[in-house]
Parts: structure tokens; sequence; C-alpha cells
């Protein structure tokens, strides 16, 4: 049970419910909890929001910053008629580690912040009575793990973290928390891959049960709950005759229901929603459904006021309002893999997911927002174990979330260090061992950096396509240099496009901070105006360049950010503000998305 990730439901067979609220809350400075029994009862504990990132409730610089061991604690009422049935708690995200206990019993560990795990507690668990669950979590960074970065000792003896990339180490029970049941039979997980055909498509199933008794069915239902396919099987086709295909921004879901059966008993039900679509590179095109795409959309993050990095429903669907408003068609998942929630919007929305692992900050320079290192990353003697636990997260993002319709996309890296030879192995075993993972077998790609040129990387052959993350007219070339930005810029993909490499290539960042109501004619760095005209410098580029398949400038909205020299309480270089209001860019680029049709 505990490498299962379907998505909780409640229907006959199953129980989901979730556990959001106040949970008692506990630093532990000294990491004594262990030692002092908080597995039983936290002393003294405070009252902290689930989901949320505690940093930004508190008023003090000690807690806000807070680094190490912290406890979290919840009285949970098991009701006695999921007697029989496997217990679980399933939590959404848990950043970065965390240990879980019921009734003072262990149960197991987890590491990586942004994906779900599911702690199997039947054997701990007492029915109809409060059952005690709590957790011991850790928001450390290192490098051996992901996202990568160090954890220093202040010489009053506190930590800090120092991240090797800038966005805010936001750190608690970000995302819920769920109290499921399920049968001992049950369905564990299933993939389902399309193929189109003349007005029929054909969606290969696969389905997992926990016991080899029973049977299992499976039933697809159109959008008007009709019947359009069934069929018998842990794996077989569905045929689908006259298919409403999912298409970007034009979103048909089907409902898939697989049944478990034994001497005509329902021992188990899943349900979920899938897309009939495909995806395929052809040349330096993307294509789904066989039609090329042009990808326009935006990084993003978690991240808004008072709760940080938690999930906020409310943000989200705001978030997919301005997108839709831009007349955007996709975004990135930088730096890690979002909410179950956010791929549901996406496949409903007919938005293009790059999904992205919190493999971040691979890069010792990176490492210069807090006085970075020369040397390169993957020379490290802890990549290693950091290759295990990056393997171990792409694998959980493909198992997660292989079935979603508005995945295009995985991102294996964002701006890893490739201008060293010594980047190459580790490159080569990662993008082997991900082939395998994802049955729909969707391309594979990182975002290069910006030192990570034509000329310099030396892991150009791995990517099924190009995310480019360049700066220009901001970290260098910027004010009044930025025509020089430009040619450079045009310098480099002139060698893109010399060269015999055949595949498309997508900018995925690029971007200038820019202070919200700061106007200046002529316009300087910092302001609305010189916002709009470096995304125009950019417009012109892209607009050149037959191979550029996408636009997804850095970011929909400001966020917060690690303290700096470079950044004015957070990153500011969203098109909208961290209130989700637009700056005069918005407005600008609007206009060019909406110029530009969605499929050409
Ligand atoms: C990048 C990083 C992104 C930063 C951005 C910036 O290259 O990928 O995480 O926020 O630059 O604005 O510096």
């Amino acid at each position: 049970m505990e490498q299962e990730l379907l998505y909780p439901l409640t229907n006959k067979c199953r129980f989901d419910q979730k556990l959001d609220g106040l949970w008692d809350f506990k630093f532990d400075r000294e990491s004594q909890g262990l030692a002092d029994n908080w597995t039983a009862k936290l002393p003294d504990p405070i009252k902290m929001p689930v989901p949320a990132s505690f940093n930004d409730f508190f008023t003090d610089k000690d807690s806000r910053e807070y680094t190490g061991d912290f406890w979290y604690a919840k009285r949970v009422f098991v009701p006695g008629s999921l007697r029989g049935k496997l217990i679980g708690l399933r939590f959404g995200a848990a950043t970065h580690r965390a240990t879980v206990y019921v009734n003072g019993q262990e149960i197991r560990s987890h590491e990586g912040g942004f994906l779900p795990f599911l702690a199997d507690i039947t054997s701990a668990v007492k029915f109809d009575e409060d059952n005690l669950v709590v957790l011991k979590m850790n928001n450390e960074l290192h490098r051996d793990a992901l996202p990568a970065g160090d954890t220093a000792v202040l010489k009053n003896g506190k930590k800090m973290v120092k991240p090797f990339f800038d966005f805010y180490n936001y750190s608690g029970l970000n995302r819920s928390v769920h109290l499921v049941a399920m049968p001992e039979n049950h369905v564990v997980d299933y993939t389902a891959v399309s193929s189109l055909g003349d007005d029929v498509a054909t969606v290969h199933y696969t389905v997992t049960t926990s016991q080899s008794a029973g049977s299992v069915s499976v039933t697809l239902r159109d959008e008007n709950d009709q019947i359009v396919a069934t069929s018998n099987g842990r794996s077989g086709d569905l045929v689908v005759q006259h298919p409403q295909l999912w298409n970007v921004r034009d979103a048909h879901l089907y409902t898939l229901t697989i049944q478990v059966t034994a001497n005509d008993q329902l021992l188990d039900e899943y349900s979920d929603e899938i897309g009939i679509r495909t995806i395929t590179i052809a040349g330096h095109q993307i294509e789904v459904n066989g039609q090329p795409v042009y990808l326009k959309g935006f990084g993003r993050h978690e991240d808004s006021i008072y709760a940080g990095r938690a999930f906020d429903l409310n943000v989200e669907k705001r978030d997919f309002e301005l997108m839709k408003w831009m007349g955007a068609n996709s975004f990135r998942t930088s730096h890690y893999p979002y909410d179950e929630e956010v791929y549901r919007f996406a496949d409903r929305e007919g938005f293009l997911i790059i999904d992205e692992v919190p493999a971040v900050g691979f890069k010792m320079a990176a490492a210069s927002f807090l006085g970075g290192l020369d040397q390169s990353f993957f020379a490290g003697d802890w990549t290693e174990e950091l290759y295990k636990k990056h393997l171990d997260q792409v694998t959980d993002m493909i198992h997660r979330d292989k079935n979603h319709p508005s995945v295009l996309a995985w991102s294996l890296f964002n701006e890893p260090d490739t201008s060293s030879k010594s980047a190459v192995p580790y490159f080569e075993k990662m993008f082997a061992a991900t082939k395998a993972l994802d049955p729909d077998q969707r391309p594979r790609t990182f975002t290069l950096n910006e030192d990570d040129t034509f000329d310099t990387s030396y892991c150009k052959q791995f990517p099924d396509f190009y995310l480019l993350n360049r700066y220009p007219g901001w970290y260098h070339k910027w004010g009044y240099e930025i025509s020089d930005g430009e040619a450079g810029l045009r310098e480099e993909l002139d060698k893109w496009a010399a060269s015999d490499i055949d595949k498309p290539v997508v900018f995925s960042e690029y971007g200038a901070d820019t202070q919200p109501g700061l106007h200046k004619l002529p316009s300087v760095m910092w302001s609305e105006e010189y916002q709009i005209e470096l995304l125009q410098m950019f417009n012109r580029v892209f607009d050149s360049y037959d191979f550029i398949r996408g636009e997804q400038p850095w970011n929909l909205a400001d966020f917060q950010t690690v303290e700096g020299n470079m950044r004015v309480n957070g990153n500011k270089k969203g098109l909208f503000t961290r209130d989700r209001q637009p700056k005069e860019a918005a407005f600008y680029l609007r206009q060019r998305w909406l110029d530009i049709d969605n499929n050409f």
C-alpha cells in the first residue's frame, strides 16, 4: 500500500476524509523530541493551519527562518464502519522529510517535499476512538537531496538554509492530509494510453490490483454519462467510435471506471477522468493529436501570501482565470510537481503541462545568490546519493501524473550544470532510467541555463525537445545595452539553426524584475516600460526562428525568495503581482497571444 499514489476518493468501496484544519505544532530546536517521547504527546504545542507553510504566519524572524526538526500532531477519529478495510494516511506534500507515528507506533518515513505518500496505519489504528497522529518533520537542505542547497550553522548556533535556487524554502504540511480506507483487494494503479485511427480511438489500459483473486472490468463513459466502451481483464483495449478528443484549450474528458469483483460481489471500484489524445515530437514540431501546437504560457510557483507554498484552490482558480485571460495554453510546474488539483484543472481547461521534478540547484554557480562556488556540480561526491533520490522522485512524479492528458512532457532538471563533461554519465543514466517509466512515452527534457549554451553544454543529446532559460536584458547586457543582448541571443540561435539538430526549442524562462507602478520615460530597469521592452525584444527574436515552438516567460506572478541584494522582497518578474493583479506588460503580452492562433 505504501507505494500507492492513486488520488483518494469516496465511493461505495472507498473512504476519503480530509484532515485539514488546525493541527498541533512545535519546533524541535535541539532535536530532542524523539528522546523526550513527543511521539506520545507534543508538550505545549501551538496551533498551525494545514495545509500551510508555517513560515509567514510568524512575526519573529527566528520562527520564520526556522531550519531543523519540527513536529505536527492531530487526534483523528477513525469510525468503526471502516473495520476490515486497509486504513491509510495520505500526505499530499510534507516539505521536505517526515516520519509518521500513529498511537506511538512508527509507521514510515518519506523524503521529498512535493510529492504525496501513503502511510499504511491499519496495524496501529483503534476504531471508534481518537488516534494520535504525530509527524516529525525536517526542512534542511543538502547537496545530496532535492531541491539542492546547504544548511549552515550561524555563530549563534541557529541553523539557516542556503538554497542553490531563489524561491523561499517554504516548509510544513503544504498540501492536504487525507484519512483513507480501501478494501484489501483493491485497485492499486492503472494506466490508459490512447492511439488514434480514422474517427476511432483505442485506449489501451492496464490495471494493477493488490491481490490476484477477483476479476477486473473497465467501463468508459462520455461527458453525457453514456457508456462508450467496456472491457474485461487486467489489461485490454477500449475502442471508442467517433471519439471526442482532448485538445489544447478544448478539453473533452471521459470517465474510466474500474471494478474488481469476485463471486458477483463488488470488491473495489475506482473512477477517474482521462482524455483521449496523443503527443508527439515530429522534427521541430510539438504535436497534440498530430497537430502542431505553439506553447504560450508561464513558468509558475505555488506561492501566495500568508500560507506560502500551501496549495490553495482559490489562488489556483485565479491563476487559471488569469492564464485563460492572457490567451495562454500551457505552463511549467517550475520547480517541483504541483498539487494534484492543478493537473485536474489543467485536464478540464485543456492546458498543457511541462511537469518538473524538484531537481533544482544542481549548479554550484547558482549558489551565487549566496556567494557561489566554482566547482562543477556533478563532480561532487554527493551525486551518487543524490541520483538515488532524484530517480526516486522522477519515478513518483511519473507514477502520480502519467494518466493526466494535460501532461505534455517531463522536465528532469532545472538549470543543471551541463557545461562540464562530468555531467554526462549522470544524464545518461537518468534519461535512460526515465524512458521506461511512462507508458505514454512522453518527451523528456530539462531547462538549459544561460551558461549552458549551444557551444558549452555537454548534454544537448539528451532532451527530446529543448527548454532554454535566457536572461539577456536582465542578468547581462541590461538597460541601454539590451540591443547587444538581442544580438547575442540571435548569435546563439543562429548556431542552433545551422546545426543538424531537428527538435523543437521552447523558451522556458526570460524576464525582467518589475516594480508595479514604477513608470519612467524613457524606461529604466525595474520600470513597467522596461518589462514590456524586454518582452518585445524576445518576441522579435522568437518570430525569426521556425524551430522556436513556445514561449513561457518568467513568471506568471511575483513570488517570495530568499533575502538578497538581487531581490526586493521577492522575485518581481511576474506579469502579475503576488496578489494576482496585472502589470502593464500583461496587457501587451495578452494582445500578442490572442493574435497567435492556439495551433499553428
Ligand atoms: C532562473 C531560475 C528561476 C529564477 C530565475 C530568476 O534561471 O530557473 O528559478 O527565479 O532564474 O529570476 O533569477
